[in-house]
């Protein structure tokens, strides 16, 4: 993590200095985090987003490829786990999602409720035990749906070999917030 935040702070200072603005990172740590707050950052964010620079899913999860598709944000606004961030597996062929996660007054969800993976990838959802008999059901973007189930350790597994954004739900759950996302790179 250290090694991590460093690279970070760092190539935040490399690219400070292109932009002109040395000076007073004495207390860049402190700078930084006020920057990725506040609408500061924006500036930083977007000038440190060429998309041509695959490196950056490498450090930490820049908020400038973290823009959530209004679809998605729309789908999981009644999904008490989810907190308006997408969970980054890009870069793994194999992604897994956990079914009955703790969340919505009991162990109704899916965590995280909202990935964003690249083509060609496979989600695994793993059932927890818990929470009673789950389902996987495309909403819409995939066309999918596994069987009701309530043993730990059953798996359902989709490789998406498209772009686009798929939703899902829980058949028996969905009315009080079990419900996901993918959205496929
Ligand atoms: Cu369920």
């Amino acid at each position: 993590m250290t090694n991590d935040s460093r690279r970070t702070l760092s190539r935040r200072t490399a690219l400070l200095s292109l932009s002109g603005i040395v000076g007073g990172l004495a207390g860049c740590s402190t700078a930084g985090e006020e920057n990725d707050g506040g609408g500061g950052g924006e500036t930083e964010t977007q000038t440190a987003t060429p998309t041509s620079t695959p490196t950056r899913t490498e450090t930490a999860t820049p908020s400038g490829e973290n823009e959530v598709p209004s679809e998605v944000t729309e789908w999981l606004s009644d999904v008490g786990n989810y907190d308006g961030t997408v969970a980054d597996r890009t870069g793994q062929n194999e992604v897994s999602v956990t079914t009955g996660a703790e969340g919505n007054d009991g162990n109704f969800a899916f965590e995280p409720a909202a990935v964003r993976i690249e083509t060609g990838s496979t989600v695994t959802w793993e059932w927890t035990g818990k929470g009673g008999s789950h389902n996987v059901v495309a909403d819409s973007g995939a066309d999918f749906e596994s069987d009701l189930v309530s043993e730990e350790g059953f798996t359902f597994e989709q490789t998406f070999e498209s772009s686009g954004v798929i939703t899902y739900y829980c058949t028996p759950h969905r009315g009080v917030g079990m419900k996901g996302a993918i959205i496929v790179k």
